[in-house]
């Protein structure tokens, strides 16, 4: 009830998901420790329901480099449209991941801990990128630099930041919000918010 009561109409700009207000800015959410890091310490682990690989920051920088401009969403209602990232697209990464056919799901972890949840549908999508670049230049540290995903498709907190790797697995399993009650996916159009949504 109150929820709907509160619920600002988001026009009529079929962009702008149900919920959602537009800001200019762009907040930063993190919940626990931001980790310092230089780019060259960052890699990225793949372990789970695929062959053991381990792509270093040059790795990822020899990797065909993507650019897309997309809105996102947070589940604390504020969307940005318009948001210009670079970085190495998750399907030109899963070019060089052997995954086992019986994985269905992803667990990206983190530098400092989070954890995330995707399936493999959801994480093998071609706007997904792991990006190093906002707006032309080097991510922020607040906002995930050196490295984040972004999965545009999904409410923000998908898109993990300072990502250490990726965990291939053969169910879906809950990361660090949705086992403390977001929705397991997080579809910001159909608002799934949590779990109960
Ligand atoms: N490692 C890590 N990634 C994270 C988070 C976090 O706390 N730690 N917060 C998530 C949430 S809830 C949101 S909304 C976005 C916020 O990204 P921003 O701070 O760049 O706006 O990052 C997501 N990725
Ligand atoms: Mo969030």
């Amino acid at each position: 009830m109150l929820g709907k009561f509160f619920k600002k109409p988001s026009g009529n700009n079929p962009r702008v998901p149900p919920g959602q207000s537009l800001t200019e800015r762009f907040p930063v959410l993190t919940y626990g420790p931001v980790p310092t890091l230089k780019p060259e310490q960052v890699e990225v682990r793949v372990f789970g329901m695929a062959e053991p690989a381990t792509f270093t920051w040059q790795d990822l920088q020899n990797l065909p480099q993507t650019t897309h401009t997309y809105d996102i969403h947070c589940v604390t209602h504020w969307s940005k449209l318009d948001t210009t990232w670079t970085g190495v697209s998750i399907p030109t990464l899963m070019q060089h991941i052997k995954v086992d056919p019986q994985a269905t799901a992803v667990m990206v972890h983190c530098y400092g801990g989070y954890t995330t949840n995707l399936l493999l549908d959801d994480f093998n999508r071609d706007l997904n990128l792991l990006a190093h670049t906002f707006d032309g230049k080097p991510l922020e540290k607040d906002h995930g630099g050196p490295l984040r995903l972004v999965v545009p498709h999904l409410y923000f907190w998908k898109s993990a930041k300072w990502v250490s790797g990726f965990e291939f697995l053969r169910a879906d399993q809950p990361g660090f919000w949705e086992r403390n009650g977001y929705h397991m996916r997080g579809d910001p159009f159909q608002e799934e918010r949590f779990d109960d949504d």
